[in-house]
C-alpha cells in the first residue's frame, strides 16, 4: 500500500458561499485522512507560485485576484491513491461537465467559480503542501477506527 498525500484548498467562492463543510465532509466520509487544515488570505506571492503554470494564460491575473480575494481553506489529506482519487471527487475543471455526484457537478456552475483545487499529480501534490503548509502545521495520526475502512 502506497500513502498519497495531496493539497485541496477551497476557493473563496466555495468559502463565501458556506460550502466548507460539505466538502471536507466529502472527503472525511470517503475515508481520507485529513493531516493539515487552514484558513488563510493568500497573499499575491502564494498565488502566483501557486498557479505558476498558468503565468502567460490570459485568464493568469483574474486568477490571482479572484483567490487572493478572500479567505481560501487550505487542507492536506493522506490515504492510498488519494491524488487521483480527489480529483474524481472535485470533477471536471468545468463545472457544467462535471459529473453530477462529484463536488463541482454538484455545487458550481462557472470555470472561474469552481469552488476547489486538487493537485493534478504527485509532484504537483509535493510541491503545493510544502508552498501551502509548513513541516509543523502536517499532523502524523492514526484514526482509531483505521481498521473499519482499510484492511
Ligand atoms: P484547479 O487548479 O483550480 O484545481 O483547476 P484544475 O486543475 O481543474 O484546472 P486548471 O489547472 O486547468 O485551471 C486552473 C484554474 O484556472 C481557472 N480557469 C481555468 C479559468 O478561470 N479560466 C480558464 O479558461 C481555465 C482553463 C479555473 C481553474
Amino acid at each position: 500500500m502506497t500513502l498519497e498525500r495531496t493539497f485541496v484548498a477551497i476557493k473563496p467562492d466555495g468559502v463565501q458561499r458556506g460550502l466548507v463543510a460539505e466538502i471536507i465532509g466529502r472527503f472525511e466520509t470517503k475515508g481520507f485522512k485529513l493531516v493539515g487544515l487552514k484558513q488563510l488570505k493568500p497573499s499575491k506571492e502564494l498565488a502566483e507560485k501557486h498557479y505558476g503554470v498558468h503565468r502567460e494564460r490570459p485568464f493568469f491575473s483574474g486568477l490571482v485576484n479572484f483567490i487572493t480575494s478572500g479567505p481560501v481553506v487550505a487542507m492536506a489529506w493522506e490515504g492510498e491513491g488519494v491524488i487521483a482519487s480527489a480529483r474524481k471527487l472535485i470533477g471536471a475543471t468545468k463545472p457544467l461537465e462535471a459529473e453530477p455526484g462529484t463536488i463541482r457537478g454538484d455545487l458550481a456552475v462557472n470555470i472561474g467559480r469552481n469552488v476547489i483545487h486538487g493537485s493534478d499529480g504527485s509532484d504537483t501534490a509535493s510541491f503545493e503542501i510544502n508552498l501551502w503548509f509548513k513541516d509543523e502545521e502536517l499532523v502524523e495520526w492514526s484514526p482509531s477506527d483505521q481498521a473499519w475502512r482499510v484492511e
